[in-house]
């Protein structure tokens, strides 16, 4: 049996296509269906639903066999015991700093300020900080980090942008663009060796996928 991991939303959605080119079709609609394992036309493939976050645990402690998840989550969670085969371009994001438009931010980071970063990637954050030499307090959420800098709680967060129509709505700005972000195929490294055969057909489907989607 080969356990896929994924997250119920935009990765599940965006990983159909490449599943069908896989020849592997989920048979139920997550949003419709409270079961949280799938079975597939593949009798020896299932699909588990798992919170975003816990994509790459599950396939680092072998409770599923290959993942899907954002390159945010996996460098928070670090990647150990993970393989990376490919980057399947979907989920397409970035990973920004925002402020509310009436912060003066660039000053704050000029003159040598202590910030006060509200984020749930702190990982990433701290790294970012750390390289341009600012100083920050950060500060862990686990949701709704736009509303941060409206209360007070930071002067700026650190999250996910796509439209900007999210920061938009609620007057903040990005102003740093730390980095671009898309989904990752994970694999249990063990798995890897066990299950070679029918794992590596998967990897290629998908390879295979992606390069004709590049030349289309
Ligand atoms: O929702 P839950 O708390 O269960 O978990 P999650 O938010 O980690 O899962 P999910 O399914 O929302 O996101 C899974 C992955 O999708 C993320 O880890 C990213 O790699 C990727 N992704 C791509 C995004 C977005 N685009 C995105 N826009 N994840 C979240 N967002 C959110 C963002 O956090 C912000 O609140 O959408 C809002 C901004 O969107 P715009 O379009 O208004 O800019
Ligand atoms: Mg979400």
């Amino acid at each position: 049996m080969i356990t896929l991991a994924l997250s119920k939303g935009r990765i599940f959605d965006e990983t159909l296509p490449l599943l069908k080119a896989a020849g592997i079709e989920v048979l139920e609609d997550p949003e419709k269906s409270r079961k949280l394992i799938l079975t597939t036309n593949q009798p020896d493939v299932r699909v588990v639903l798992v919170r975003a976050t816990d994509v790459p645990t599950y396939v680092q402690y072998g409770g599923a066999d290959l993942g899907i998840t954002g390159k945010d989550t996996l460098l928070e969670h670090g990647g150990d015991g993970l393989y990376q085969p490919l980057d399947l371009q979907i989920a397409k994001c970035r990973i920004s700093v925002a402020v509310r438009s009436d912060f003066d931010y660039a000053s704050a980071v000029r003159q040598g300020s202590r910030l006060k970063v509200a984020t749930k990637y702190v990982a990433i954050a701290r790294e970012f900080f750390a390289a341009k030499g600012v100083h920050v307090d950060l500060i862990k959420l686990y949701g709704s980090m736009e509303l941060a800098p409206l209360t007070g709680l930071a002067d700026a967060i650190v999250d996910l942008v796509s439209t900007g129509n999210t920061l938009k709505a609620n007057q903040l700005v990005e102003v740093e663009h730390i980095m671009d972000i898309s989904s990752r195929l994970v694999v249990n490294q063990a798995a890897l060796k066990l299950k070679q055969a029918p794992i590596r057909k998967i990897i290629d489907a998908f390879a295979a996928a992606l390069a004709k989607q590049a030349q289309a």
